[in-house]
């Protein structure tokens, strides 16, 4: 089958898989990069710059083709082609890898991270190195994490400033269980949908609501469908940047390395422009017309308590050892 990009540029139809990924006649590798977002979104910036970052560490012999606006779908759909080696390298939400890899759900604790410093701690330190081990035995190689955000509530039916206000809104959630029960304990409706569906599906009135960091709401144009944005901060997201395996396994060590060099540095911009960008986006998303509003302390609190039964459904999924090694180091970041 041939891409829509391939149709669109008139490119040769090529037997996909094998030849993408393999060494043509000049020793040239063309891996293929599938994103979920738009070009112009920090997805797309970061990608670009891995695909440019790699072809300059291995002298052009590896040139990674970035093929973003959900032409291979979004997530789970990501994850899957990149796990059965029809793209060779992709982005997409560590919330989407726990229905197999478990342990991830770590990372979709409510509140879990105060700050961005905090994540970026976990998530590059051990924990996030054992929870990137655990994608090999899924055909997946974990490279880094980038930066999502602190995810925020939107809506188009009325501004959300305190708990009760969640009561019955029908809102859409990441293909993810603890997201689920999350908005299921604040007393939605809360069904999961693969974030490609999601603009259609709001401007249709499937649902009342749903929530992603500022940035990501802005550069998927999701004000356009919504009227209320309530800072909530509920949780924080990442995106890992994964590779096929049994690709990734036929490389040379020095070209192994290169790689990963190259997407350590697509991590530090990805995450600074996803910051800078943030905190630009509020500002364009009031001016786009989004009523903003933030939550009282006290009512954060409520929310808050609220949520922490969600932690009891975690903990066996994540299993005592990474749920104390997290918390500890949480602790003595938070002491210093
Ligand atoms: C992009 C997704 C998205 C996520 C979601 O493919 O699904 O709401 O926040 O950003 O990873």
């Amino acid at each position: 089958m041939p891409t829509r990009r391939q149709l669109l540029l008139g490119l040769p139809t090529l037997a996909a898989p094998r030849l993408a990924g393999a060494a043509g006649a000049a020793g040239v590798l063309r891996p293929r990069f599938g994103y979920g977002l738009a070009d112009d979104s920090n997805q797309g910036r970061a990608a670009r710059l891995f695909a440019e970052e790699v072809m300059r560490r291995t002298d052009g012999r590896i040139m990674v083709e970035v093929i973003g606006n959900a032409i291979f779908g979004t997530d789970a759909k990501l994850q899957a082609a990149a796990a059965e080696g029809k793209i060779e390298f992709s982005v997409t939400s560590t919330a989407t890898l726990v229905e197999w890899i478990p342990e991830f759900s770590l990372l979709d604790a409510p509140f879990l991270f105060s700050n961005p410093a905090e994540a970026d701690a976990v998530l590059d330190g051990p924990v996030g190195d054992q929870l990137r081990a655990k994608l090999r035995p899924r055909g997946l190689v974990g490279l880094v994490y980038w930066e999502n955000g602190f995810r925020n509530l939107t809506t188009s039916v009325r501004p959300v400033r305190r708990l009760e206000d969640f009561q019955g809104l029908r809102i859409r959630v990441m293909q993810n269980p603890v997201a689920l029960e999350t908005f299921e304990r604040l007393g939605t409706q809360a069904r999961p949908l693969a974030f490609d569906k999601l603009y259609d599906a709001l401007r249709d009135k499937e649902f009342d609501a749903q929530e992603n960091p500022l940035a990501n709401i802005l550069q998927s144009r999701l004000y356009e469908v919504q009227k209320y944005l309530t800072l909530t901060r509920h949780v924080y997201s990442a995106w890992i940047v994964i590779a096929s395996a049994r690709w990734w396994d036929a490389l040379p060590p020095a070209d192994q390395k290169a790689i990963m060099e190259a997407a350590v540095v697509s991590r530090d911009f990805e995450r600074a422009d996803t910051r800078m960008r943030s905190a630009q986006a509020l500002k364009d998303l009031k001016a786009a017309g989004l009523e903003i509003n933030e939550l009282s302390f006290s009512e954060a609190n409520r929310i808050s308590n609220r949520l922490n039964r969600v932690y009891a459904h975690i903990g066996p999924r994540v299993g005592l050892p990474l749920l104390v090694q997290t918390q500890a180091q949480l602790a003595e970041m938070r002491e210093r």
